[in-house]
């Protein structure tokens, strides 16, 4: 039995490495003016789930999967403009077989800090829950603990 669970989490393991090429593949044909991309790769998450430009830079979201995700700000956390963002980052299924995009420019210092009202919700801490067993990502031992959001950090220009 083990011996197969550890099969597996090598598989699982290759399969993290292969996603890993692809998206920074894909990060190094960032369009012009586009700073940092975040995909949505096949499952629900934000990768990378932080990262850090600088004022006047924007930041692409790319949703790969075949389902709809969202990008809400947490406004409670958010200093970095675009309160109120409330996007739909359409999947294949619903946009053609494309990947649906979403861009926002930053112009100023602070934190944007994000998530899929989908995939998470805000607890009372204002922290991402993710939404229990009727989605969210479960993992081999059931847990449905991961809720789909990130963060961006803008700098001061250089
Ligand atoms: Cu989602």
């Amino acid at each position: 039995m083990s011996g197969l669970r550890d099969r597996w989490s090598g598989l699982g393991l290759l399969a993290v490495c292969v996603l890993g090429l692809v998206i920074s593949n894909q990060n190094s044909q960032a369009k012009p003016g586009i700073a940092r991309q975040v995909i949505v790769p096949q499952e629900d998450r934000f990768t990378p789930f932080a990262i850090t430009i600088r004022a006047g830079q924007s930041v692409e979201w790319v949703n790969l999967d075949t389902d709809d995700h969202t990008v809400v700000s947490n406004d409670f956390f958010n200093t970095a403009g675009h309160n109120g963002t409330d996007v739909l980052l359409k999947g294949t299924d619903s946009n053609g077989g494309q990947p649906g995009t979403f861009t926002l420019h930053f112009s100023h210092p602070g934190t944007f800090v994000y998530y899929c009202r989908f995939h998470a919700h805000l607890d009372d801490d204002h922290q991402p829950a993710a939404p229990g067993p009727d989605g969210g990502i479960q993992d081999a031992n059931g847990n449905f603990g991961t809720p789909m959001n990130g963060i961006i950090t803008v700098l001061a220009e250089d």
